[in-house]
């Protein structure tokens, strides 16, 4: 009642006028959208041919292939892996102080989560890993269940050495 035309006109100004500081504040708190990063970023995809092929991965990256390093963790940092990818298992042939490893798989994920390796099939033996190391090409579209087969399922069991791989396709814009 005792708001006037003239009144609530004013009210409008100066509400949309703070509203307006506002949202120019929050430009501050957050951090710019850089577009030229963003278009590079994507125009890359197109311009390099190489990055689109497939990829060799180093299992374990520079901790190559050891008793105790977390390989679950490892994949799920690592992924997404992709059909066709290869995976790179490096470790030393056994010697006097070493003890030996080597890469088995696992047919289903009940074997896989006991790490009941009289049910997986060896892949590479303890002196397969050696020089340019074992390697293993995920060539279909199912998961793959790595593991050491060392001490009866020990070093898979107590030393972290497994983890699981669900190779993906490549999406279209990242095909050669
Ligand atoms: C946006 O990204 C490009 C390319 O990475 C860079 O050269 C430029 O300095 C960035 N601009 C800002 C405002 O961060
Ligand atoms: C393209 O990708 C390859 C392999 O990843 C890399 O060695 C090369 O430097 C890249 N080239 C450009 C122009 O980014
Ligand atoms: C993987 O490689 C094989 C042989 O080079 C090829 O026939 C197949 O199409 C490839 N698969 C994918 C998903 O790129
Ligand atoms: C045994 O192998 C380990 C690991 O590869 C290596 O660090 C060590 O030097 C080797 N020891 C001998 C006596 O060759
Ligand atoms: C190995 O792991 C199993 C199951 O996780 C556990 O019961 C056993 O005590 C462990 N053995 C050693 C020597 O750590
Ligand atoms: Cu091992």
């Amino acid at each position: 009642m005792g708001v006037k035309f003239r009144d609530a006109v004013m009210i409008t100004v100066i509400m949309s006028a703070s509203m307006f500081s506002v949202s120019m504040a929050n430009k501050d708190w957050f951090p710019a959208f850089n577009y030229t990063d963003w278009w590079s970023r994507f125009g890359n995809h197109h311009q390099n041919k190489t990055q689109q092929q497939a990829s060799q991965i180093l299992v374990g990256g520079s901790e190559h292939w050891h008793f105790g390093y977390n390989y679950n963790d490892w994949a799920i940092k690592n992924a997404p892996f992709y059909l066709n990818d290869t995976l790179v298992f490096k470790y030393d042939a056994p010697n006097a102080t070493s003890f030996p490893h080597s890469v088995y798989m696992f047919k289903s994920y009940g074997s896989f989560l006991k790490c009941d390796i009289k049910k997986a099939k060896m892949l590479a033996s303890p002196v397969q890993g050696g020089g340019e190391g074992f390697k293993f090409v995920l060539q279909k579209w199912q998961p793959h269940y790595f593991a050491c087969g060392e001490r009866n399922g020990f070093h898979c069991n107590n030393g972290t050495m497994k983890f699981a791989v669900m190779p993906m396709f490549r999406p279209f814009w990242q095909r050669p």
